[in-house]
This record gives structure tokens, C-alpha cells and sequence, in this order.
């Protein structure tokens, strides 16, 4: 091989402007950057032009280590994990790179040399929103874990133009903005125009009997759409493995405007081309509620069918010629069932475009793709119309009534004459309008299933897969969420990281059972001061940031109790609600209560569609408003609502946290991960037995955990009594008092209809039992203020939470996906020592 670099250059580069990591170097880099990218003087700069001469400068190092991943990968033919995934909510990428490159402090330390400050850089940064919620968090943890333990690993996804609209509050009122995240730019993507893949959508399908006597099947699109690779690189902490993060946008094909041009249709051609690229222009703002979308399912099959022939593209690459084996380079895993449809479309690809027997494509499908499931609700439980779905994709429907007919086929045998147990299981709902089941089409087309916490992976062979489950025990496991210690911890809480690393040594970002060790330090009190001190300090930076943001004075010194996440029901934002009235009920009837000051923080959006999430949204800040100005109160009380809960506000809330509530009716939280980013930043949980609250408590002790509510059985029992929640209300003064203090219109101006929705809701049906467990919640938070004050006491729980979070690092729960599902082994990169250059 020659090298690129010409004669008489020296070949030992270890200072170079584009990899060197001195100070020196990274300033140099810096200004290079910002004169040959940005093309502008200092003196004319803009923040803006910094920042991205920094991320680019920072970008350098990143493509040092991917290329020299992808080319050990491709040399070693390495098993690879393909991660299929709607959604990846990445979060700004400036930060997390430098830690994970190890060159935070240096590149601070250049910065400031330079006259500049990196944290305002930093906040430069518009984050990409590319998903709703914990499931789009979630695959961006694993993306980072994937790479901090080496393994070699792609994410596919779409690239939306626009992500999760940006929130504003409009006197109380949820307002969503379009967010234009690629306004100025992305200096973390690479653009991949050559690398374009072909998706046929419409049309109908015909078959023949080819020269060779095999029967073929040949679809005949209505419409063709090309898919883009975008390529960003995913780094992993301190090692040299950067991985692929793979997203699509759409764009017309070429030929097809040509076509509709020469027939003189101008503007059915341009017509055409919006209508292609509109595929990926936009998120489904839907956190769990199914939303029946003709596009959405447009949206899913791009994605899918272009990850799959990139991925048989990049197996031919490796000299591969048959694809036989196929499912020993890749492991495929779906991310809840967006991408379901791939187990349809790997079929047809083998069969149709490979010609491989049906028998030898089903063996194949079924070893590559395993499947996660996410939630138990009903409503969030994917199922495409039958006609919408065979009109977009013809020959998809047929390959599923054959898969279909093939599963039933077995379940007759070991179930004979079990018509109801067939009805259940099939992928096509029959029971009225007929629907393909997603959930269904994954479960049969895959090896392995899992659910996302203990309780949650139980509840799902019990209910949504228990027919599955009695079918195919073997396939079905539990996988615990875990969240990644780089962002949520080292990241977002330089001060808890620095006083933890101090004691324990760093070992612990890597291994994060480390934190153990912090154990015997709960009882010594100079640490203890120290801790205080560093929650103390997180506490007046958000309190800073609600006073410019929000126009709300609030005292680091109060308990900051916070709740952030998506706005649903089921996640009982109004249960807090109710808790924060009957608080100030007391302190009303009481002026004179010796009351713990407490701030109570808020933040989430509502899908723009679910009119009860945004009145929920509408009650919390009318009940801050009147609360917040009674003097009564005299600032014991504050109530705040922090306007676009994002990854980027999350990284400022969490460290901050006194409480964490995760107050969710039980059985209804797939696992929650804010729950881990609060504990392992030190808050304490109030919480229910729900999700992975319950490992939570198993893990930090009962005795440090604020525990609360019915349990999954004893509501079961509630409603097979029948749920009467006005007995509930009628029975409990206190309660009866909040809900007709809402009802009255005391928080509305004297509007009595505005939040009637709400509390008639509650009193008549209260699907999701907030008056149950009402008291239970009351109470426990008279437990919680309490302990709070006895600090001694609170700040020993609070080490104690921490040290025992170890579970709770998506390392492990990436340990356990490679070892259980995917048998996939790490791959150490080696860099060249003489240049980057040199292949
Ligand atoms: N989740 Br399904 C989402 O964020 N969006 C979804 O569409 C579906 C699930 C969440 C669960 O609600 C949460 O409990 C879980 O921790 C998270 O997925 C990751 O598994």
C-alpha cells in the first residue's frame, strides 16, 4: 500500500493538527479551523462560528478512530449488532465527545488561552431531537455503551429534518414550535451522497414461473423514494472505538422526475419530489399512543428496508456470495416494533431479490432479529389497517399471510382444535376491521424477546405475549434499562464526579459496581459536608436557570422535588398535582405550620394531539401561579414549570435533585430510566412498585427509598371489586377539598369548566387510580419532609442511593444483550503509530 503522504514529509506524525491532543495543538487546530472552515477573523467571529470550529476541530479526533474502527471491522469480518431504531435522542454531542476522548480539561484549558469560555460553546450546541422520549434516550445510552465496550455495532434510524418540536408556554398552555435543529448546520454528520438505496412503496405484484421452474414474485412499485446515508460517528469513553450511527433521508429519484418531465407534467414532477421527501421531514410527536399514520408507516419501512440493504451490501463487501450467513455477521435488534417490518422485508429480499428458498430465508430471519418491547399499553400497541397496509406495501402482505399461515399452521399441531388460542395468536387481527399486529409479525420473526425491567418482562408473558410465551418459553428474557455514567453523571455533574473520583479513583465510569466502595463513607461526615455542599452548589445553577428562564425566585435551600418526563396520565403528573394542593391546603389552614420549604419542579411535553396531557401541563401552571403569589405561603412552597424538557435541560435538573418522583400507577411504566439518572445523582425516590422502581429499592435497601401506592395485585383486585374512586373521595375530607378546589374554579379565575375534564375524570372513572392511592402519597411525603430534615440522616441515604446504582449503567445492560442475545465479543482498535494517513 503507498502512502499518501508525499516524499521527504516525516511519517511519524504524533502532533499533527488534525489528531495532536496538546493544548497547544488543539488551540492551533482551533484557528485553523475557524479561518479555513468558517472563513472568518476572530474579531468577526460569532459564538456560533467558535462553536463549530471547535466541534470540528473536536470532529478530527472522533474520524481518526471511527476510520480506523470501520477498517478493523471490515478486515476482521467482525460479528456486528445492527441496532434498528425510530428513534435516537442523542442529546448534544460537543460535551459527551470530550469526555469520551478524555480531552475536556485540555480543550478548556485551549479555550480559555484563547480568551474564550467553553461552557458558552458548549451551549451553542442545538441538540437534535430525534426522538420522543425514553425509548429514543435509551438507544442513544446503548449507542455509547456499545462503543465504551468496544463492540462493533451500527444504529440505523431517520434523520428527521424536524425533531421533537421545541415546547413554549403561552399563558399556561403548551405551544409547539417547529424545531429546526439543522438551521446552522451539522458538524457531527457526514454526508453520504454516493452511498443511495432504492425503496419501492404502492403498486401491485405479479408472478411467473422462471426458466429454471421456480416460482418468482415480482413487485411493481407505484413509487420510488432513494435513501441517504447520513454517518455520524459514536464514540466510546477512552477507548479507540468509534461506531456508526447510520440515519436515512429521503429524496425523489432522479428518473422519476425525468419521466414526469418529459411528458410535459413540470409540477407533478416537483410535486412528486416533495412528496418523497417528505418521509422523513418530520417526528411523530406520539409517546406511546398509536397514531394510524399512512406516513408513519412509510416512515418505518424506509428505514428498515434501507438499513437491511446496506446491511447485505456491506456482507457481499466481505467477499461474501450467498447469503447464507447472513445472521453470523449481523445480529438485528428492533427497537420496539417501529421496526417490525423488517422481519417481512429481510424475507422478501432473500426470497425475491436472492432467490432463497422459503425455508432457508425464514431460518436466517429468525436468527438475525430479536425483539425489545417497551410498553403494555393497549393504545401504544402497534396494528396497521389491512388495506392501508397492503396498498404501500402489496408483496410485505402476502409475505405475512404466508408467514402467518405457516406459524398457525405449527400452533395446530400443538395446539389441536385450540380455534381461540389461533385467533389470539395470528399476526392479522380478525376481530372487526382487520389489522396486521406489529407486535405479533416481531414476536414470531424473532429468537429472543425481552421487556425492559423484572416487573415489566413478567407483566408481558402474563399479558400483551402470553400467548407467545406458553408457545416459546425459551425465547423470552428480561433485559434492565440501564443509562450511560459518561453523560448523566460525568458529564452533567462535574462536581459529584470529581469528589467520587477523588475517594474512589476513576475506575468507576467504566465499572460503575465501583461505586460500592463509596459505601463506608456515608458515615463520615467531612464527605458528607462535601457532598451537601456539591448538591448545594448543582441546586443554585438550576435555581439561576429558572430565574432567567422561567422569572421564578426559588431557594436552593428548599427541597427540590422534581418530576420530568413525558406529560401522560399514566405517569400522574396531577397526582403531584394533588399533593402540592393538599400542602397548601395545610399551610392555609395553618399560617403558622413549621412547614419544610420546598420547590416542586415540573418538566415535559404533551403530544400535541392528547388534550388531557395538556391540560395536565395548563393545571400545574395555574396552580403555580396562585400558589406562587399567595403571600400566606411565604415561599415555603414554589411550584415550577421548566418550558422544553429536553436531554439538554435534563443534564441541568438531574444533579440538581433533592426527590425524585417517579409516582407512575403500578404496572404501567415499562421501566422509566429518569428514575437511575435521579438516584444516581444522589436524589432520593418517592416512588411507586413500578417499572424499575422496584430494582431501584432492591438495590439502594427499602430503607432508603420513599415507597408508596398499590401494587400491581392489589389493584387487579381493586378493579375486579370494582373501582368506585368517588368512595375514594367522598370518604377522605382532605382529598374531597382539593378536587373541589379545582373544580371551583379557584385556580382558573373562576372558570369551572376548565379543569372539570380533569377532576370529573377522577371522580367517575380514574383509569389510572390516583384517588387510591391518594393517602398513601400524602403520607409518604410527610415521611419524606420528615427525614429531610435531618440532614445527617438525608445526606447518608443519598450516598447510599449512589453507591448502589451500579445496576443501573447501560454497560451492563449491554453486557447482558451480548452474552444473552446477540453472542457478540468486543473488538479492540489499534491505531496506526506512524499516521492517520497511512491505510
Ligand atoms: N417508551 Br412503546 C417510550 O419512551 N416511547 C414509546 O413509544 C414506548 C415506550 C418508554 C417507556 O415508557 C419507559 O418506561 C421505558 O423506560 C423506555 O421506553 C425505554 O425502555
Amino acid at each position: 500500500m503507498t502512502s499518501l503522504i508525499p516524499p521527504g514529509c516525516p511519517t511519524v506524525l504524533t502532533e499533527d493538527d488534525r489528531t495532536g491532543t496538546s493544548i497547544e495543538t488543539l488551540r492551533r487546530a482551533f484557528m485553523d479551523n475557524l479561518f479555513f472552515i468558517q472563513g472568518r477573523f476572530p474579531e468577526v467571529a460569532t459564538k456560533n462560528d467558535y462553536y463549530l470550529a471547535l466541534a470540528y476541530t473536536v470532529r478530527d479526533r472522533l474520524l481518526l478512530r471511527w476510520l480506523n474502527s470501520a477498517k478493523t471491522y471490515r478486515d476482521q469480518e467482525s460479528r456486528t449488532v445492527c441496532y434498528l431504531s425510530a428513534e435516537f435522542l442523542l442529546g448534544p454531542h460537543l460535551g459527551n465527545n470530550l469526555i469520551n476522548l478524555g480531552l475536556y480539561e485540555a480543550v478548556e484549558e485551549a479555550m480559555r488561552q484563547t480568551g474564550l469560555n467553553l461552557k458558552e460553546l458548549l451551549d451553542q450546541e442545538e441538540e437534535p431531537g430525534l426522538g420522543n422520549g425514553g425509548l429514543g434516550r435509551l438507544a442513544a445510552c446503548y449507542m455509547d455503551s456499545l462503543a465504551t465496550l468496544e463492540i462493533p455495532a451500527i444504529g440505523y434510524g431517520i434523520r428527521y429534518e424536524y425533531g421533537i418540536f421545541d415546547q413554549e408556554i403561552r399563558d399556561g398552555w403548551q405551544v409547539e414550535i417547529t424545531d429546526k435543529w439543522l438551521r446552522y448546520g451539522n458538524p457531527w454528520e457526514i454526508p453520504r451522497p454516493e452511498l443511495i438505496l432504492q425503496v419501492k412503496f404502492g403498486g401491485h405484484t405479479y408472478s411467473y414461473t422462471d426458466d429454471q421452474g421456480r416460482y418468482r414474485v415480482v413487485w411493481e412499485p407505484h413509487q420510488v423514494i432513494q435513501g441517504v446515508a447520513y454517518d455520524t460517528p459514536i464514540l466510546g469513553y477512552k477507548v479507540n472505538t468509534a461506531n456508526l450511527l447510520r440515519l436515512w433521508r429521503a429524496e425523489a429519484v432522479e428518473s422519476f422526475d425525468f419521466q414526469a418531465f418529459n411528458t410535459g407534467d413540470y409540477y407533478g414532477a416537483v410535486n412528486q419530489k416533495i412528496a418523497s421527501e417528505n418521509i422523513t421531514k418530520v417526528l411523530y410527536p406520539n409517546d406511546e399512543q398509536l397514531q394510524g399514520k399512512e406516513l408513519r408507516l412509510m416512515q418505518q419501512y424506509f428505514f428498515c428496508s434501507c438499513a437491511l440493504q446496506d446491511m447485505i451490501r456491506l456482507y457481499k463487501q466481505s467477499g461474501n456470495k450467498d447469503l447464507s450467513r447472513f445472521h453470523e455477521k449481523f445480529t438485528v435488534q428492533l427497537n420496539d416494533t417501529h421496526p417490525a417490518i423488517s422481519v417481512a422485508e429481510l424475507m422478501r429480499l432473500l426470497v425475491d431479490e436472492h432467490l432463497m428458498p422459503w425455508e432457508q430465508a425464514w431460518d436466517i430471519t429468525r436468527q438475525t432479529f430479536a425483539y425489545t418491547n417497551h410498553t403494555l399499553l393497549p393504545e401504544a400497541l402497534e396494528k396497521w389497517p389491512l388495506d392501508l397496509f397492503g396498498s404501500l406495501l402489496p408483496r410485505h402482505l402476502q409475505i405475512i399471510y404466508e408467514i402467518n399461515q405457516r406459524f398457525l399452521d405449527q400452533v395446530r399441531l400443538q395446539y389441536p382444535g385450540d380455534n381461540d388460542r389461533l385467533r389470539r395468536l395470528s399476526i392479522i387481527d380478525e376481530s372487526g376491521c382487520r389489522y396486521v399486529r406489529m407486535a405479533h409479525l416481531a414476536a414470531v420473526g424473532s429468537h429472543a424477546i425481552n421487556g425492559v425491567a423484572a416487573l415489566h418482562s413478567e407483566l408481558l408473558k402474563q399479558t400483551v405475549l402470553k400467548d407467545f410465551y406458553e408457545l416459546t418459553p425459551q425465547k423470552f428474557s428480561n433485559k434492565t434499562n440501564g443509562v450511560t455514567p459518561r453523560r448523566w453523571m460525568v458529564l452533567s455533574n462535574p462536581g459529584l464526579t470529581r469528589l467520587i473520583t477523588e475517594r474512589i479513583g476513576e475506575d468507576w465510569v467504566k465499572h460503575l459496581d465501583q461505586l460500592r466502595r463509596l459505601e463506608p463513607l456515608a458515615e463520615d461526615r467531612d464527605f458528607a459536608a462535601q457532598w451537601r455542599s456539591v448538591k448545594h452548589e448543582n441546586k443554585e445553577r438550576l435555581a439561576a436557570y429558572i430565574r432567567d428562564r422561567v422569572g421564578v425566585t426559588v431557594d436552593p435551600h428548599s427541597l427540590f422535588s422534581i418530576l420530568v418526563k413525558r406529560i401522560h396520565e399514566y405517569k400522574r403528573q396531577h397526582l403531584c398535582v394533588l399533593n402540592i394542593i393538599t400542602l397548601y391546603q395545610m399551610l392555609k389552614d395553618n399560617p403558622q405550620l413549621d412547614m419544610v420549604p420546598q420547590t416542586f419542579i415540573f418538566g415535559g411535553k404533551a403530544a400535541p394531539g392528547y388534550y388531557m396531557a395538556k391540560l395536565i401541563i395548563k393545571l400545574i401552571n395555574s396552580v403555580a401561579d396562585v400558589i406562587n403569589h399567595d403571600p400566606a405561603v411565604r415561599d415555603r412552597l414554589k411550584v415550577v414549570f421548566l418550558p422544553d424538557y429536553n436531554v439538554t435541560l435534563g443534564q441541568r435538573v438531574y444533579p440538581a435533585a433533592d426527590l425524585s418522583q417517579q409516582i407512575s400507577t403500578a404496572g404501567y411504566e415499562a421501566s422509566g430510566t429518569g428514575n437511575m439518572k435521579f438516584a444516581l445523582n444522589g436524589a432520593l425516590t418517592i416512588g411507586t412498585l413500578d417499572g424499575a422502581n422496584v430494582e431501584i429499592r432492591e438495590e439502594v435497601g427499602a430503607e432508603n427509598f420513599f415507597l408508596f401506592g398499590n401494587t400491581v395485585e392489589q389493584l387487579q383486585e381493586l378493579w375486579r371489586n370494582g373501582y368506585r374512586p368517588w368512595e375514594f373521595a367522598n370518604s377522605n375530607p382532605m382529598l374531597k377539598r382539593v378536587l373541589d378546589l379545582i373544580g371551583s374554579g379557584y385556580f382558573s379565575h373562576g372558570d369551572t369548566a376548565l379543569f372539570r375534564p380533569i377532576v370529573e375524570h377522577l371522580w367517575q372513572n380514574d383509569r389510572y387510580c390516583l384517588l387510591a392511592d391518594y393517602q398513601s402519597y400524602v403520607d409518604c411525603h410527610q415521611q419524606v419532609l420528615q427525614v429531610y430534615q435531618d440532614q445527617a440522616q438525608w445526606t447518608k441515604m443519598s450516598i447510599l442511593n449512589v453507591a448502589r446504582m451500579g445496576k443501573f449503567s447501560s454497560d451492563r445492560a449491554i453486557r447482558e444483550y451480548c452474552q444473552d442475545i446477540w453472542h457478540v465479543e468486543p473488538v479492540k482498535i489499534v491505531l496506526p503509530a506512524t499516521s492517520y494517513m497511512t491505510p
